[in-house]
């Protein structure tokens, strides 16, 4: 997936034109990488038509390329169907639970998350309940010797809920407890029961579910299951360096509504980090610049954008209020959404707009006045006025019209402070997503 990704991405930014043909050509083919990748097809067909439905959109957020805008679009929507929000890991005392079938990295993964918590300060310890395989404690035992955290197990006991409730009472003083279990080759009752068992001994405030990268679609089925049946907080996902399916693996726990909370990156105890889809995704795209790129993209849109907390801000002062001329002006008129606010009192068109030319003018006015001037205009006399004026190439009169139209906006703004806070907010926050502010 990731090689073949990049690849496209190459030819979006070496494309001269992106046209419909080129999107087309870069949607057809990030079908079929995802789709390789074991990613559902009814996903992936959800994916590929809003990548194409938004790339084709004519309107281009100002200081965007076509190119950036499509790059943007792709990175957004794959990062969509990865997953939401990066896991927090507790750095403090808890206990964690670690299940899933046989050979997914389960053991692997107890000496990673061991290393991570003890790295970050917590006193941890790992216990195995794994009284099924016989080689069980001594893995656990030599990954811990490389990490210098003691392993704990009792494998003479038979009954996996015993040797836990004898583990714990030797790890009593540990911040962190990881807790292995033994694994099966399917979900199976005896699994299920094991699990349960020490589940309630343990109350673990963790409970992950070890799942490797190559499973694909799979571990949609798997995630659900050990859900219903034990509760899972979590997902681990192992192996994400060796298979080509692990963007089929991350979006299945994403549809099952499991969240990835790490993800095994290689055989090493290090290879182990919380899952990032907005880092994984960029790999993905081989796009070393799609941070800096997507801040642009922000700072474009947002250069047109007024905020609520800006409208609102007691100060009212000349970068505002040029912010908001230039909002308004791109809204066309303002006084239809004064009017949703109730704020029907006639106000002047003039009040409201400002032609190209004047705000060209203005925007001279404001660059030839000093920070101070723009924080508070009333400190603007006579004197200052004139040297704006000379620096600005406009007339006297011209900077004096600005300052008369700023301190009516005050005025209104004043207005529509006093009593039209809560409607204001909630109109704003229904105009948002219409991009007009
Ligand atoms: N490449 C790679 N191998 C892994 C990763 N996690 C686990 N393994 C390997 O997977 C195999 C099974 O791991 P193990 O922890 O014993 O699985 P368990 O049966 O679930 O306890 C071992 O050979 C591990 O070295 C990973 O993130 N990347
Ligand atoms: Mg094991």
């Amino acid at each position: 997936m990731l090689n073949k990704l990049q690849r496209i991405m190459e030819k979006v930014r070496k494309s001269n034109v992106v046209d419909k043909d080129l999107i087309n050509e870069v949607t057809k083919e990030i079908q079929r990488i995802l789709i390789q990748s074991d990613v559902s097809v009814t996903l992936v067909k959800e994916l590929t038509d809003k990548i194409k439905k938004k790339a084709e959109k004519q309107e281009l957020p100002k200081g965007v390329s076509r190119k950036e805008h499509l790059t943007k679009i792709i990175y957004n929507e794959l990062k969509d169907i990865l997953g939401g929000e990066e896991y927090k890991p507790r750095i403090e005392s808890h206990d964690v639970l670690l299940v899933g079938l046989y050979g997914h990295g389960k053991t692997t993964t107890t000496s990673k998350l061991a290393n991570y918590y003890s790295k970050r300060g917590l006193k941890t310890a790992m216990i195995t309940t794994d009284t099924y395989r016989p080689a069980a404690y001594e893995q656990l035992q030599q990954l811990g010797q490389k990490i210098n955290i003691k392993a704990h197990g009792h494998p003479q006991e038979k009954n996996a809920q015993k040797a836990l409730k004898k583990a714990l009472k030797e790890t009593e003083e540990h911040e962190v407890r990881i807790v292995d279990s033994a694994g099966r080759d399917n979900v199976n009752k005896e699994l299920l029961k094991e699990i349960k068992d020490i589940k309630k001994a343990l109350q673990p405030e963790e409970t992950f579910l070890v799942l490797s990268a190559d499973i694909g679609q799979t571990a949609k089925d798997l995630a659900e299951k050990f859900n219903e049946e034990i509760g899972i907080t979590g997902i681990i996902t192992t192996k994400t360096d060796t298979s080509a399916k692990a963007g089929g693996t991350l979006t299945a726990c994403r549809e099952a509504e499991a969240p990835v909370a790490f993800i095994g990156t290689g055989e090493k105890i290090e290879d182990f980090k919380t899952f990032n889809a907005e880092k994984f995704v960029s790999q993905l795209l081989g796009q070393p610049d799609l941070g800096e790129l997507l801040k642009r993209v922000k700072r474009a849109t947002e250069e047109t954008e007024i905020s609520i907390e800006d409208l609102m801000k007691k100060d009212y002062n000349l970068e505002i209020f040029y912010k908001q001329l230039k909002a308004m002006n791109k809204m066309g008129s303002m006084s239809k959404i004064l009017g949703m606010m109730g704020i029907t009192k006639k106000i002047p068109q003039e009040d409201l707009q400002a032609t190209q030319e004047k705000m060209q003018k203005y925007k001279y006015i404001l660059d030839s006045m000093t920070d101070e001037e723009l924080r508070e205009p009333k400190k603007i006399n006579k004197s200052r006025k004139e040297r704006i004026s000379k620096g600005a190439g406009v007339t006297e009169a011209e900077v004096n019209e600005l300052i008369k139209h700023f301190n009516r906006s005050k005025k209104i703004m004043k207005r529509m402070q006093q009593g039209k806070m809560r409607e204001m907010k909630g109109v704003m926050k229904k105009m948002k997503g219409k991009n007009l502010f």
